[in-house]
């Protein structure tokens, strides 16, 4: 079932990711191997709202139309919506003011993905939502073979905030808890400001997070470090991959809920989930934080489809099993 016209313009027309079909059965997931949920909640944040209206902003956030989509990746060589199937299974069954029902619906929902053997891309929402949907996958595959990697300004593994157990500075504090993830299997990435405080860290340490400050990024490059974070990553099984947009500097990613100047830039963004999604094996993913009220002429929006573009087309060539193959000018081949 197609949701748009093979020549509807983005504008046009319905508003599921890449025009996608939409898949709300989730007994009608089976075959597909990614599906797109959006997870709309923002009640767990501590400054600024409106991640609710993040996964509606991030479908909408796209430039090319028709149906079946058509992506040709101009860096790997590979349309990921040739080589995946992909389908958007519409947003989780949420329930405004009631955070508690709603991350059991999200859990639900991406538990339903993963039981139809797909992997789970789910459009946040504020990042307290990474403790069902990461829940949801180590579920189904065991805390022992599961890592994640977590681009973020912030490490969100604190124990409260504001005296809140269940907000969206601690999912990983809640995971890690409940045995879902172990420490030792967490890599973060981008971190800066004057949040956590020390005692915190201490207790991730103990734990066995590995972090990368976003002042190595800007001493090492986002290169090497990236090689360090898919190095830690090995010998995993499965590998989910969290991408708070905040870890991006404002002046990239001004529609969010926390905003913390000084960090990743829009293009080391893109290379680095890019990279994760071709060099691991993504069990699934979250794009959290975007903030539409806070947007300007929707360039954090347009980021975060983007980024979910990269992750497609990174597992579409680790599918595919072959090298990149840019489309270089004639001279630079
Ligand atoms: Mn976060």
């Amino acid at each position: 079932m197609n949701v748009a016209r093979t020549n509807e313009p983005a504008y046009a027309g319905g508003a599921t990711f890449a025009k996608l079909p939409l898949v709300l059965d989730p007994g009608e997931l089976t075959g597909a191997d990614v599906a797109i949920v959006g997870a709309p909640v923002d009640d767990a944040v501590s400054y600024r709202p409106g991640a609710r209206f993040g996964p509606r902003a991030i479908r909408l956030a796209d430039v090319s139309g028709g149906a079946p989509p058509s992506r040709p990746h101009l860096e790997l060589g590979v349309d990921p919506f040739e080589v995946l199937t992909v389908v958007d299974h519409g947003d989780a069954e949420v329930v405004p003011a009631d955070k508690e029902a709603s991350h059991r619906a999200i859990r639900r929902a991406v538990a339903g993905v993963v039981e139809a053997g797909c992997v789970p891309i789910v459009l946040g929402g504020d990042h307290s939502i990474a403790y069902p949907d990461v829940g949801a996958v180590a579920d189904r595959v065991g805390a022992d073979s599961l890592g994640l990697v977590h681009f973020d300004a912030h490490a969100d593994d604190a124990d409260e905030l504001y005296g809140v157990r269940w907000s969206h500075g601690t999912p990983l504090r809640r995971l890690v808890e409940d045995g879902s993830l172990h420490g030792r299997n967490i890599v973060q990435v981008g971190l800066r400001g004057y949040w956590p405080e020390p005692e915190v860290f201490a207790w991730a340490r103990e734990q066995g997070f590995r972090w990368h400050l976003q002042v190595e990024v800007d001493e090492r490059g986002i290169g090497p470090v990236m090689d360090d974070v898919v190095g830690s990553m090995r010998g995993l099984d499965h590998v989910f991959l969290s991408v708070d947009i905040d870890v991006c500097d404002p002046a990239f990613a001004p529609g969010t809920g926390s905003p913390e100047p000084g960090g990743l830039t829009a293009r080391e963004l893109l290379t680095a989930v890019r990279k994760v999604a071709l060099e691991l094996p993504l069990a699934g993913m979250e794009v959290v934080e975007v903030s539409p009220p806070y947007d300007h002429a929707d360039v954090t929006a347009l980021l975060a489809q983007r980024v979910v573009l990269e992750a497609l087309s990174g597992m579409a060539l680790r599918k595919l099993g072959r090298e990149p193959r840019p489309e270089r000018d004639g001279g630079l081949v």
